[in-house]
């Protein structure tokens, strides 16, 4: 199996947390001769779906004796047509469910007045659009939303390999990959429902995990 990282990040403006994975050298691939592996195909499929994300954060007055006007902020990711909230690590119900062995389409807009990074666990998306023209057609787990700009993914859920030893299966969460928005709310998470009948109990089934050792929450 074929496991393919890319991370472009070095352009982070708060990269303290990416020292590591900016390390990792930029992999350019060529769609058409990936083949035999759980990416094969990504720009052929048909989403089956089209998402709306949006990140948006909110200040408010936290003063304190030697800073009177000092304030906090509230960092969101939200996908409509839901009300923006901080990541609630007791949650019940994700904010997203997927099936896996879909593709769908994602719209992640930013709305707030800095700039965010989208980054999703267990899974790659495929950049069908974004300001950054380098970043199209590009297969990624984080992508730069520069403020007052859309990138719009396609999100691999198939999981399920050709040859039927990988799942995707499970609870995982996307966020912003700066560490201080992720902390302070932006995050969320998405079920990704077993393709069950498609995977007989005689297939060996693996959750990958291509996210590397990271600090913190990644
Ligand atoms: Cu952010």
């Amino acid at each position: 199996m074929l496991l393919i990282r890319i991370d472009r990040q070095a352009q982070l403006p708060n990269n303290a947390e990416l020292l590591d994975s900016a390390k990792v050298p930029e992999l350019n691939v060529d769609l058409t001769k990936v083949s035999g592996d759980r990416f094969s195909g990504l720009s052929q499929e048909k989403s089956i779906l089209e998402r709306k994300l949006y990140f948006s954060q909110k200040d408010f007055p936290a003063p304190t004796p030697s800073d009177p006007k000092a304030t906090r902020t509230e960092f969101y990711i939200t996908v409509e047509p839901n009300q923006p909230k901080v990541y609630d690590p007791n949650f019940k119900t994700p904010d997203i469910t997927v099936s896996e062995g879909t593709t769908e389409d994602w719209i992640v807009e930013n709305r707030a007045p800095e700039v965010h990074a989208f980054h999703i666990h267990q899974i790659h998306f495929l950049v069908l659009n974004s300001p950054e023209s380098s970043d199209i057609g590009m297969l990624r787990d984080t992508i730069n939303v520069p403020v007052g700009t859309r990138v719009k993914l396609r999100m691999d859920f198939r999981g399920v390999g050709k040859d039927k030893n990988t799942s995707i299966a499970g609870t995982f969460v996307y966020h912003c990959h700066i560490l201080e928005h992720e902390d302070n709310g932006m995050m969320a998470p998405i079920e990704v429902k077993s393709l069950g009948a498609k995977v007989s109990s005689s297939d060996q089934v693996r959750i990958i995990t291509p996210e590397p050792p990271e600090m913190n929450t990644d």
